[in-house]
């Protein structure tokens, strides 16, 4: 069965008749109406063994928790989710069983982050358990979605590609692939951001205090992990034999967290590990008085997956940072190769037909290394035949060209904490640049040296010589089948710059796969008034499963009646927004005014800083004009939020300035219900489910050629909300999906920043940019020392300043925003638009993107579990 061919499957249905989530197709009123077939609700009841989730409810909070009944929104929660655990279970272990019975391929996604949000409303709606414990819990006096809010969000990631993870494991199950995902379990996830007088400040995020329902501790599944230490030959019989003796060794223990897919029985598995300490508690010491030792063993061990870095581009280079990448990388391996000699033996050549790793950007890369330990160390298998098996079981993706954010490891570093991976990166390079001089051969020697050195994967350290260092992304391409890119100008980039060379060797590796978002998290269940219209239009559901089915909307995107409709959706959803605005910072917000967000992790290439100058522009000009001509102006209320990481300075001033200038215009009363700037403090997953369905213009305003994709674009996209935008990333392929005359589209383009770069010494700023430069140099905003670095980071003065070209896309960028103001004010365009947007989003579903990695390459197969 090919996998482009799936249509929406059922949970539990053989019969192909679509099972339509009641909650989705009517709102709650009239749910009754159109509930599932009968058919399918006797099977989906007859699947759930367990009681009506009421008594359930009270039971798990009676039993597990101690209490009599749900007296707080977080009992409901605690009680709600433990009962909703159970049928996740049951699904998880029929899906296993099925695997097992099958043994298909799998599809392993090894990452260093998985931002998966909250769970509950995810689960409950993709167990399609919605209407029986929404009807529960108002029988308990609570309403979901108050219960929903009292679940902490898993934030085990920093950005755009941890999100990517999470989506891909809810698509990877929805289709029915057989797939883990594999990394760790930190105990502290992404700092919590607040704002302490306007800047950013970062406190711990406790997330584990109150344990955590979505996750099962597997007892006894623990693998030892080994760094540091001496590598000796020995003999083995009459072979020479490799042996490591690692100084330090601690316990991966593994926690799975289902992931149920949606409208189909398959649960698959996110697989996390924790480190613990070999020895539990060193009573030696204790005794000896030593307390700090006996418990030294344990903090050394816990602090390796104690806490997530908070960077999203530019590495820290910590050794605990390459310790947490191994410590996941070498469990995960084990864990795959124990299940296959359980049930192949030591026949590994059929390795490559069971099994495949995605190793989800370089920060997995060590996995080249350790798959050859495991193979030759451990298996005795010899160097060849294990270098073909691991070539053919590894891929790669590369989701940034940031040359600061590509890790480059000291070897010296490498060799410290794993000399005998140190040593097989040696060996690999060796028969790597080997190879090289061969297939280089018609060149001449200097030529050819040339080459060979630019592609060698340990080299010198540009800014030190003495330093060599170990390049991940050239070991990851060496050591991979594939290499892909995250959108097709990326993916250009990636064969055509960033590893143009190798892309010159092995054409056929490079190729690329456009990220996508699940629809179910990002428009289904976030906004399912949405999705209701949606489904009411469409005259079925299926569209959650097969995107593609939206572009059907074009044809009522003109419909008066139906745009009435989509505005009141959009309207209701600002509203909700308002409301959390309000709660936050205290202000109501004007509900009619442009609702304009840019949220994403603070960064100079994401150009906030572009964003805010624009404000200060628009304030200006609000300032400038008689009450008269303020009524012609369409009021906007703009806001940012993102967290910067926490050594990033420049990315904190940012912040700053945006509060900064907040404060100056939200409390002038000639202007603020014309226009109003807010920061929203801790953005992340779920605050973005509250933002995006209330967007009505998102900002995706990257100097060209530096977002690889960008995927809030996307989900903002599948929410009718336009989009403002440089030609850079997945915006391209949006607006060739949506009609590029729906975006607003502006600035230089990706293949002229070099030479504007050349001649931005020179660069005529507009007059506009040079009075704002004042403004803010003269303390309009306050801060005026504070904010000096970043005027300065953007003035003519130095060579390589205003790197990201914020002064050269300025003009052009005001212009699209008047062209937005100018559309704005004939809503049914807008409408028109905004319906289109929602119309064009099909191919954005991670289900698709998922579909083309299976198909091009992991080459695994759907294989579904009966209902
Ligand atoms: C080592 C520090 C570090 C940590 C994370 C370096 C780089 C990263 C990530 C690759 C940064 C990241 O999240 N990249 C984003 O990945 C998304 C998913 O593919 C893309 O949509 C974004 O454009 C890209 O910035």
């Amino acid at each position: 069965m090919s996998l482009r061919g799936l249509q929406t499957g059922t949970r539990g249905s053989a019969s192909g008749v679509p099972v339509q989530s009641a909650r989705h197709v009517i709102p709650a009123r009239s749910r009754g109406a159109l509930r599932v077939s009968a058919v399918a609700e006797a099977e989906r009841t007859a699947t759930s063994s367990s009681p009506a989730p009421t008594g359930d409810i009270t039971n798990k909070l009676k039993y597990l928790f101690g209490k009599e009944a749900a007296e707080t929104p977080k009992d409901a929660y605690h009680g709600t989710a433990w009962s909703v655990r159970e049928r996740l279970i049951d699904s998880f272990d029929k899906t296993h069983e099925h695997w097992k019975k099958e043994d298909p391929k799998f599809i392993y996604y090894l990452s260093a982050e998985f931002l998966m949000g909250r769970s509950l409303t995810n689960t409950v709606y993709n167990l399609g358990l919605e209407g029986e414990y929404a009807d529960a819990l108002r029988q308990l006096g609570y309403d979901m979605e108050k219960v929903a809010d009292a679940e902490r969000d898993a934030a085990l990631g920093n950005g755009g590609l941890g999100r990517l993870a999470a989506c891909f494991l809810d698509s990877i199950a929805t289709l029915d692939l057989p797939g883990w995902g594999y990394g760790i379990r930190y105990k502290y996830g992404m700092f919590k951001q607040v704002l302490k007088n306007g800047y950013q400040a970062e406190q711990p995020d406790i997330w584990l205090t109150s344990g955590n329902p979505w996750e099962i501790r597997r007892d006894g599944l623990r693998f030892e992990v080994g760094f540091g230490g001496r590598v000796e030959r020995k003999k083995d019989g009459n072979k020479e034999v490799t042996v490591w003796t690692p100084s330090e060794k601690v316990w991966a223990q593994a926690y799975d967290n289902p992931i149920p897919g949606f409208s189909t029985p398959t649960t698959s598995n996110l697989r996390l590990w924790d480190a613990q300490p070999i020895s539990e508690f060193d009573l030696g010491a204790f005794n000896a008085g030593d307390y700090d030792r006996a418990m030294l063993d344990r903090e050394r061990a816990e602090a390796i997956s104690a806490v997530l870095y908070p960077n999203d581009s530019t590495p820290e280079g910590k050794e605990l940072r390459l310790k947490q990448q191994y410590f996941f990388v070498c469990a995960s391996l084990q864990d795959v190769l124990s299940r296959f000699k359980a049930t192949h033996g030591t026949k590994f050549e059929l390795l490559p037909d069971k099994a495949c790793f995605q190793l989800n950007d370089t920060h997995p890369t060590i996995a080249v290394a350790e798959l050859m330990r495991l193979l030759v160390d451990v298996e005795g298998l010899d160097w060849d035949a294990a270098w073909t098996i691991t070539t053919k079981c590894l891929n790669y993706t590369n989701h940034t060209v940031m040359p600061e954010a590509l890790e480059k490891w000291p070897v010296k570093v490498m060799a410290k904490m794993l000399p005998r991976h140190m040593e097989i990166i040696e060996v690999i390079n060796e028969g790597w640049t080997k190879w090289l001089g061969g297939h280089l051969k018609e060149l001449k020697a200097e030529e050819r040296a040339k080459r060979i050195s630019a592609m060698s994967i340990i080299h010198e350290n540009p800014w030190n010589k003495e330093e060599m260092l170990v390049n991940m992304a050239y070991l990851a391409v060496v050591g991979s089948s594939a290499v892909n890119g995250v959108a097709a100008i990326h993916s250009n980039i990636v064969k055509d710059e960033i590893l143009n060379d190798f892309y010159q060797i092995f054409p056929s590796k490079f190729q690329n796969k456009t990220n996508g978002v699940t629809p179910r998290r990002w428009l289904a269940w976030c906004n399912p008034e949405l999705a209701s219209l949606i489904t009411e239009t469409l005259g079925s559901n299926e569209w959650i499963n097969d995107t593609e089915k939206l572009s059907a909307l074009r044809a009522h995107a003109s419909d008066p009646t139906f745009q009435k409709k989509w505005a009141a959706v959009k309207h209701a959803k600002k509203e909700k927004l308002a409301a959390l605005i309000k709660k936050i910072h205290g202000d109501s917000v004007n509900t009619n005014a442009l609702f304009d967000i840019q949220i994403k992790r603070i960064h100079e290439y994401k150009r906030q800083y572009l964003n805010v100058l624009s404000i200060i522009w628009r304030y200006k000009q609000l300032k400038k004009m008689t009450p008269e001509q303020r009524k012609k102006a369409v009021p906007r209320v703009c806001l940012i939020g993102g967290k910067a990481a926490s050594a990033y300075d420049m990315a904190k001033r940012i912040i700053r300035l945006v509060t900064a200038v907040g404060d100056v215009i939200n409390k002038d009363p000639e202007t603020k219900d014309l226009l109003s700037l807010y920061f929203l403090p801790d953005y992340n997953v779920t605050l973005a489910e509250t933002i995006i369905p209330a967007a009505e213009l998102s900002q995706h305003i990257s100097t060209a050629g530096t977002e690889a994709s960008g995927t809030s674009n996307m989900k903002f996209q599948m929410n009718g909300c336009l989009i403002i935008g440089t030609w850079d990333g997945a915006n391209i392929e949006i607006a060739e999906e949506t009609g590029v005359d729906n975006v607003f589209v502006f600035g230089v383009r990706a293949d002229e920043i070099n030479q504007l770069r050349k001649e931005r010494k020179n660069f005529k700023t507009d007059p506009r940019w040079d009075e704002i430069m004042k403004d803010i140099e003269g303390g309009m905003f306050g801060d005026k020392d504070y904010f000096k670095p970043l005027v300065d980071s953007v003035n003519n003065m130095k060579v390589g300043n205003d790197w990201f070209l914020v002064a050269n896309d300025f003009a052009a960028y005001l212009d699209a925003q008047e062209e937005v103001d100018k559309v704005y004010k004939d809503q049914s365009e807008w409408l028109r638009r905004s319906i289109m947007y929602t119309a064009g989003s099909g191919k954005f579903s991670s289900d698709r993107t998922i579909r083309e990695y299976a198909e091009d390459i992991w080459h695994v197969k759907p294989s579904r579990p009966a209902a």
